[in-house]
């Protein structure tokens, strides 16, 4: 047996921590191939899907959308178990919240500021597997005008500031699942997974401390991580 599949993906992209946070609470071995994000035509997929994540199964099918890849990995190697729910409805509800609000929020905090913009871009350029050239171009020229410009749009027309922002999403999921410990109860589900990826796509970051000042918030990131098998 050799690995269950090859997960393409940047190691910025919040998408690709949801997709990678599974892999890992299931201990799923499996290849990842950090894609240049200056050639991301290279991408094996279909030629309208341009995005990371992707995933290409043992039997070398594509699998695109960080949350379809999601519910498949877990149907193929976990038989469901994390999707299953005696509340679809609320389940379903919570799922699109998370992928509705969360994704939204991780640009804000990383790049609200042109004081953010530029650390963040840094710290990327570094991560990330840049040729040298273009990590020197990415990192100076115009990403974090063309992010900051985007962030700032979108705090603006929230109206919050992006630790503010958190705090609130915070707040409305750990409420959500109350006395629980996770939102799936007395262990992570789906949801919990994804919502735990759009977090921790944060975490390489020192903005990650705004998010480490909400109490409840922090005790499920924690509680989440602590179930990761490697
Ligand atoms: N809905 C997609 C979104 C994926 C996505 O937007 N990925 C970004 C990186 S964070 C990307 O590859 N963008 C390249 C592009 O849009 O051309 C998912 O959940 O997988």
């Amino acid at each position: 047996m050799g690995n269950a599949g090859q997960l393409y993906m940047l190691y910025t992209c919040p998408f690709c921590w949801k997709v990678r946070g599974l892999l890992e609470h299931l201990g799923i071995d499996h290849e990842r191939i950090q894609v240049n994000p200056m050639k991301s035509k290279k991408l094996p997929s279909a030629p309208e899907w341009k995005k990371v994540p992707i995933w290409i199964d043992a039997e070398n099918k594509i699998h695109i959308d960080s949350t379809p890849i999601m519910k498949h990995i877990d149907s193929v190697h976990n038989e469901g178990k994390l999707w299953s729910s005696d509340n679809k409805e609320r389940r379903d509800k919570w799922m699109e919240w998370v992928d509705l609000h969360m994704s939204k929020a991780t640009i804000p905090i990383l790049y609200g500021s042109l004081g953010s913009a530029l650390k963040t871009t840094t710290s990327v350029s570094k991560l990330e597997n840049f040729g040298f050239f273009s990590k020197r171009l990415y990192a100076w020229a115009g990403f974090p005008i063309m992010w900051g410009i985007i962030a700032k749009k979108r705090v603006k027309k929230d109206g919050r500031t992006p630790k503010k922002l958190w705090h609130d999403l915070l707040d409305e999921f750990t409420e959500e699942f109350g006395q629980k410990e996770f939102f799936g109860g007395d262990s992570p589900d789906l949801v919990d997974l994804a919502a735990f990826g759009y977090v921790r796509s944060i975490s390489p970051y020192s903005q990650f401390s705004q998010l480490e000042e909400h109490e409840a918030g922090m005790k499920w990131y924690r509680a989440v991580e602590a179930t990761l098998r490697v």
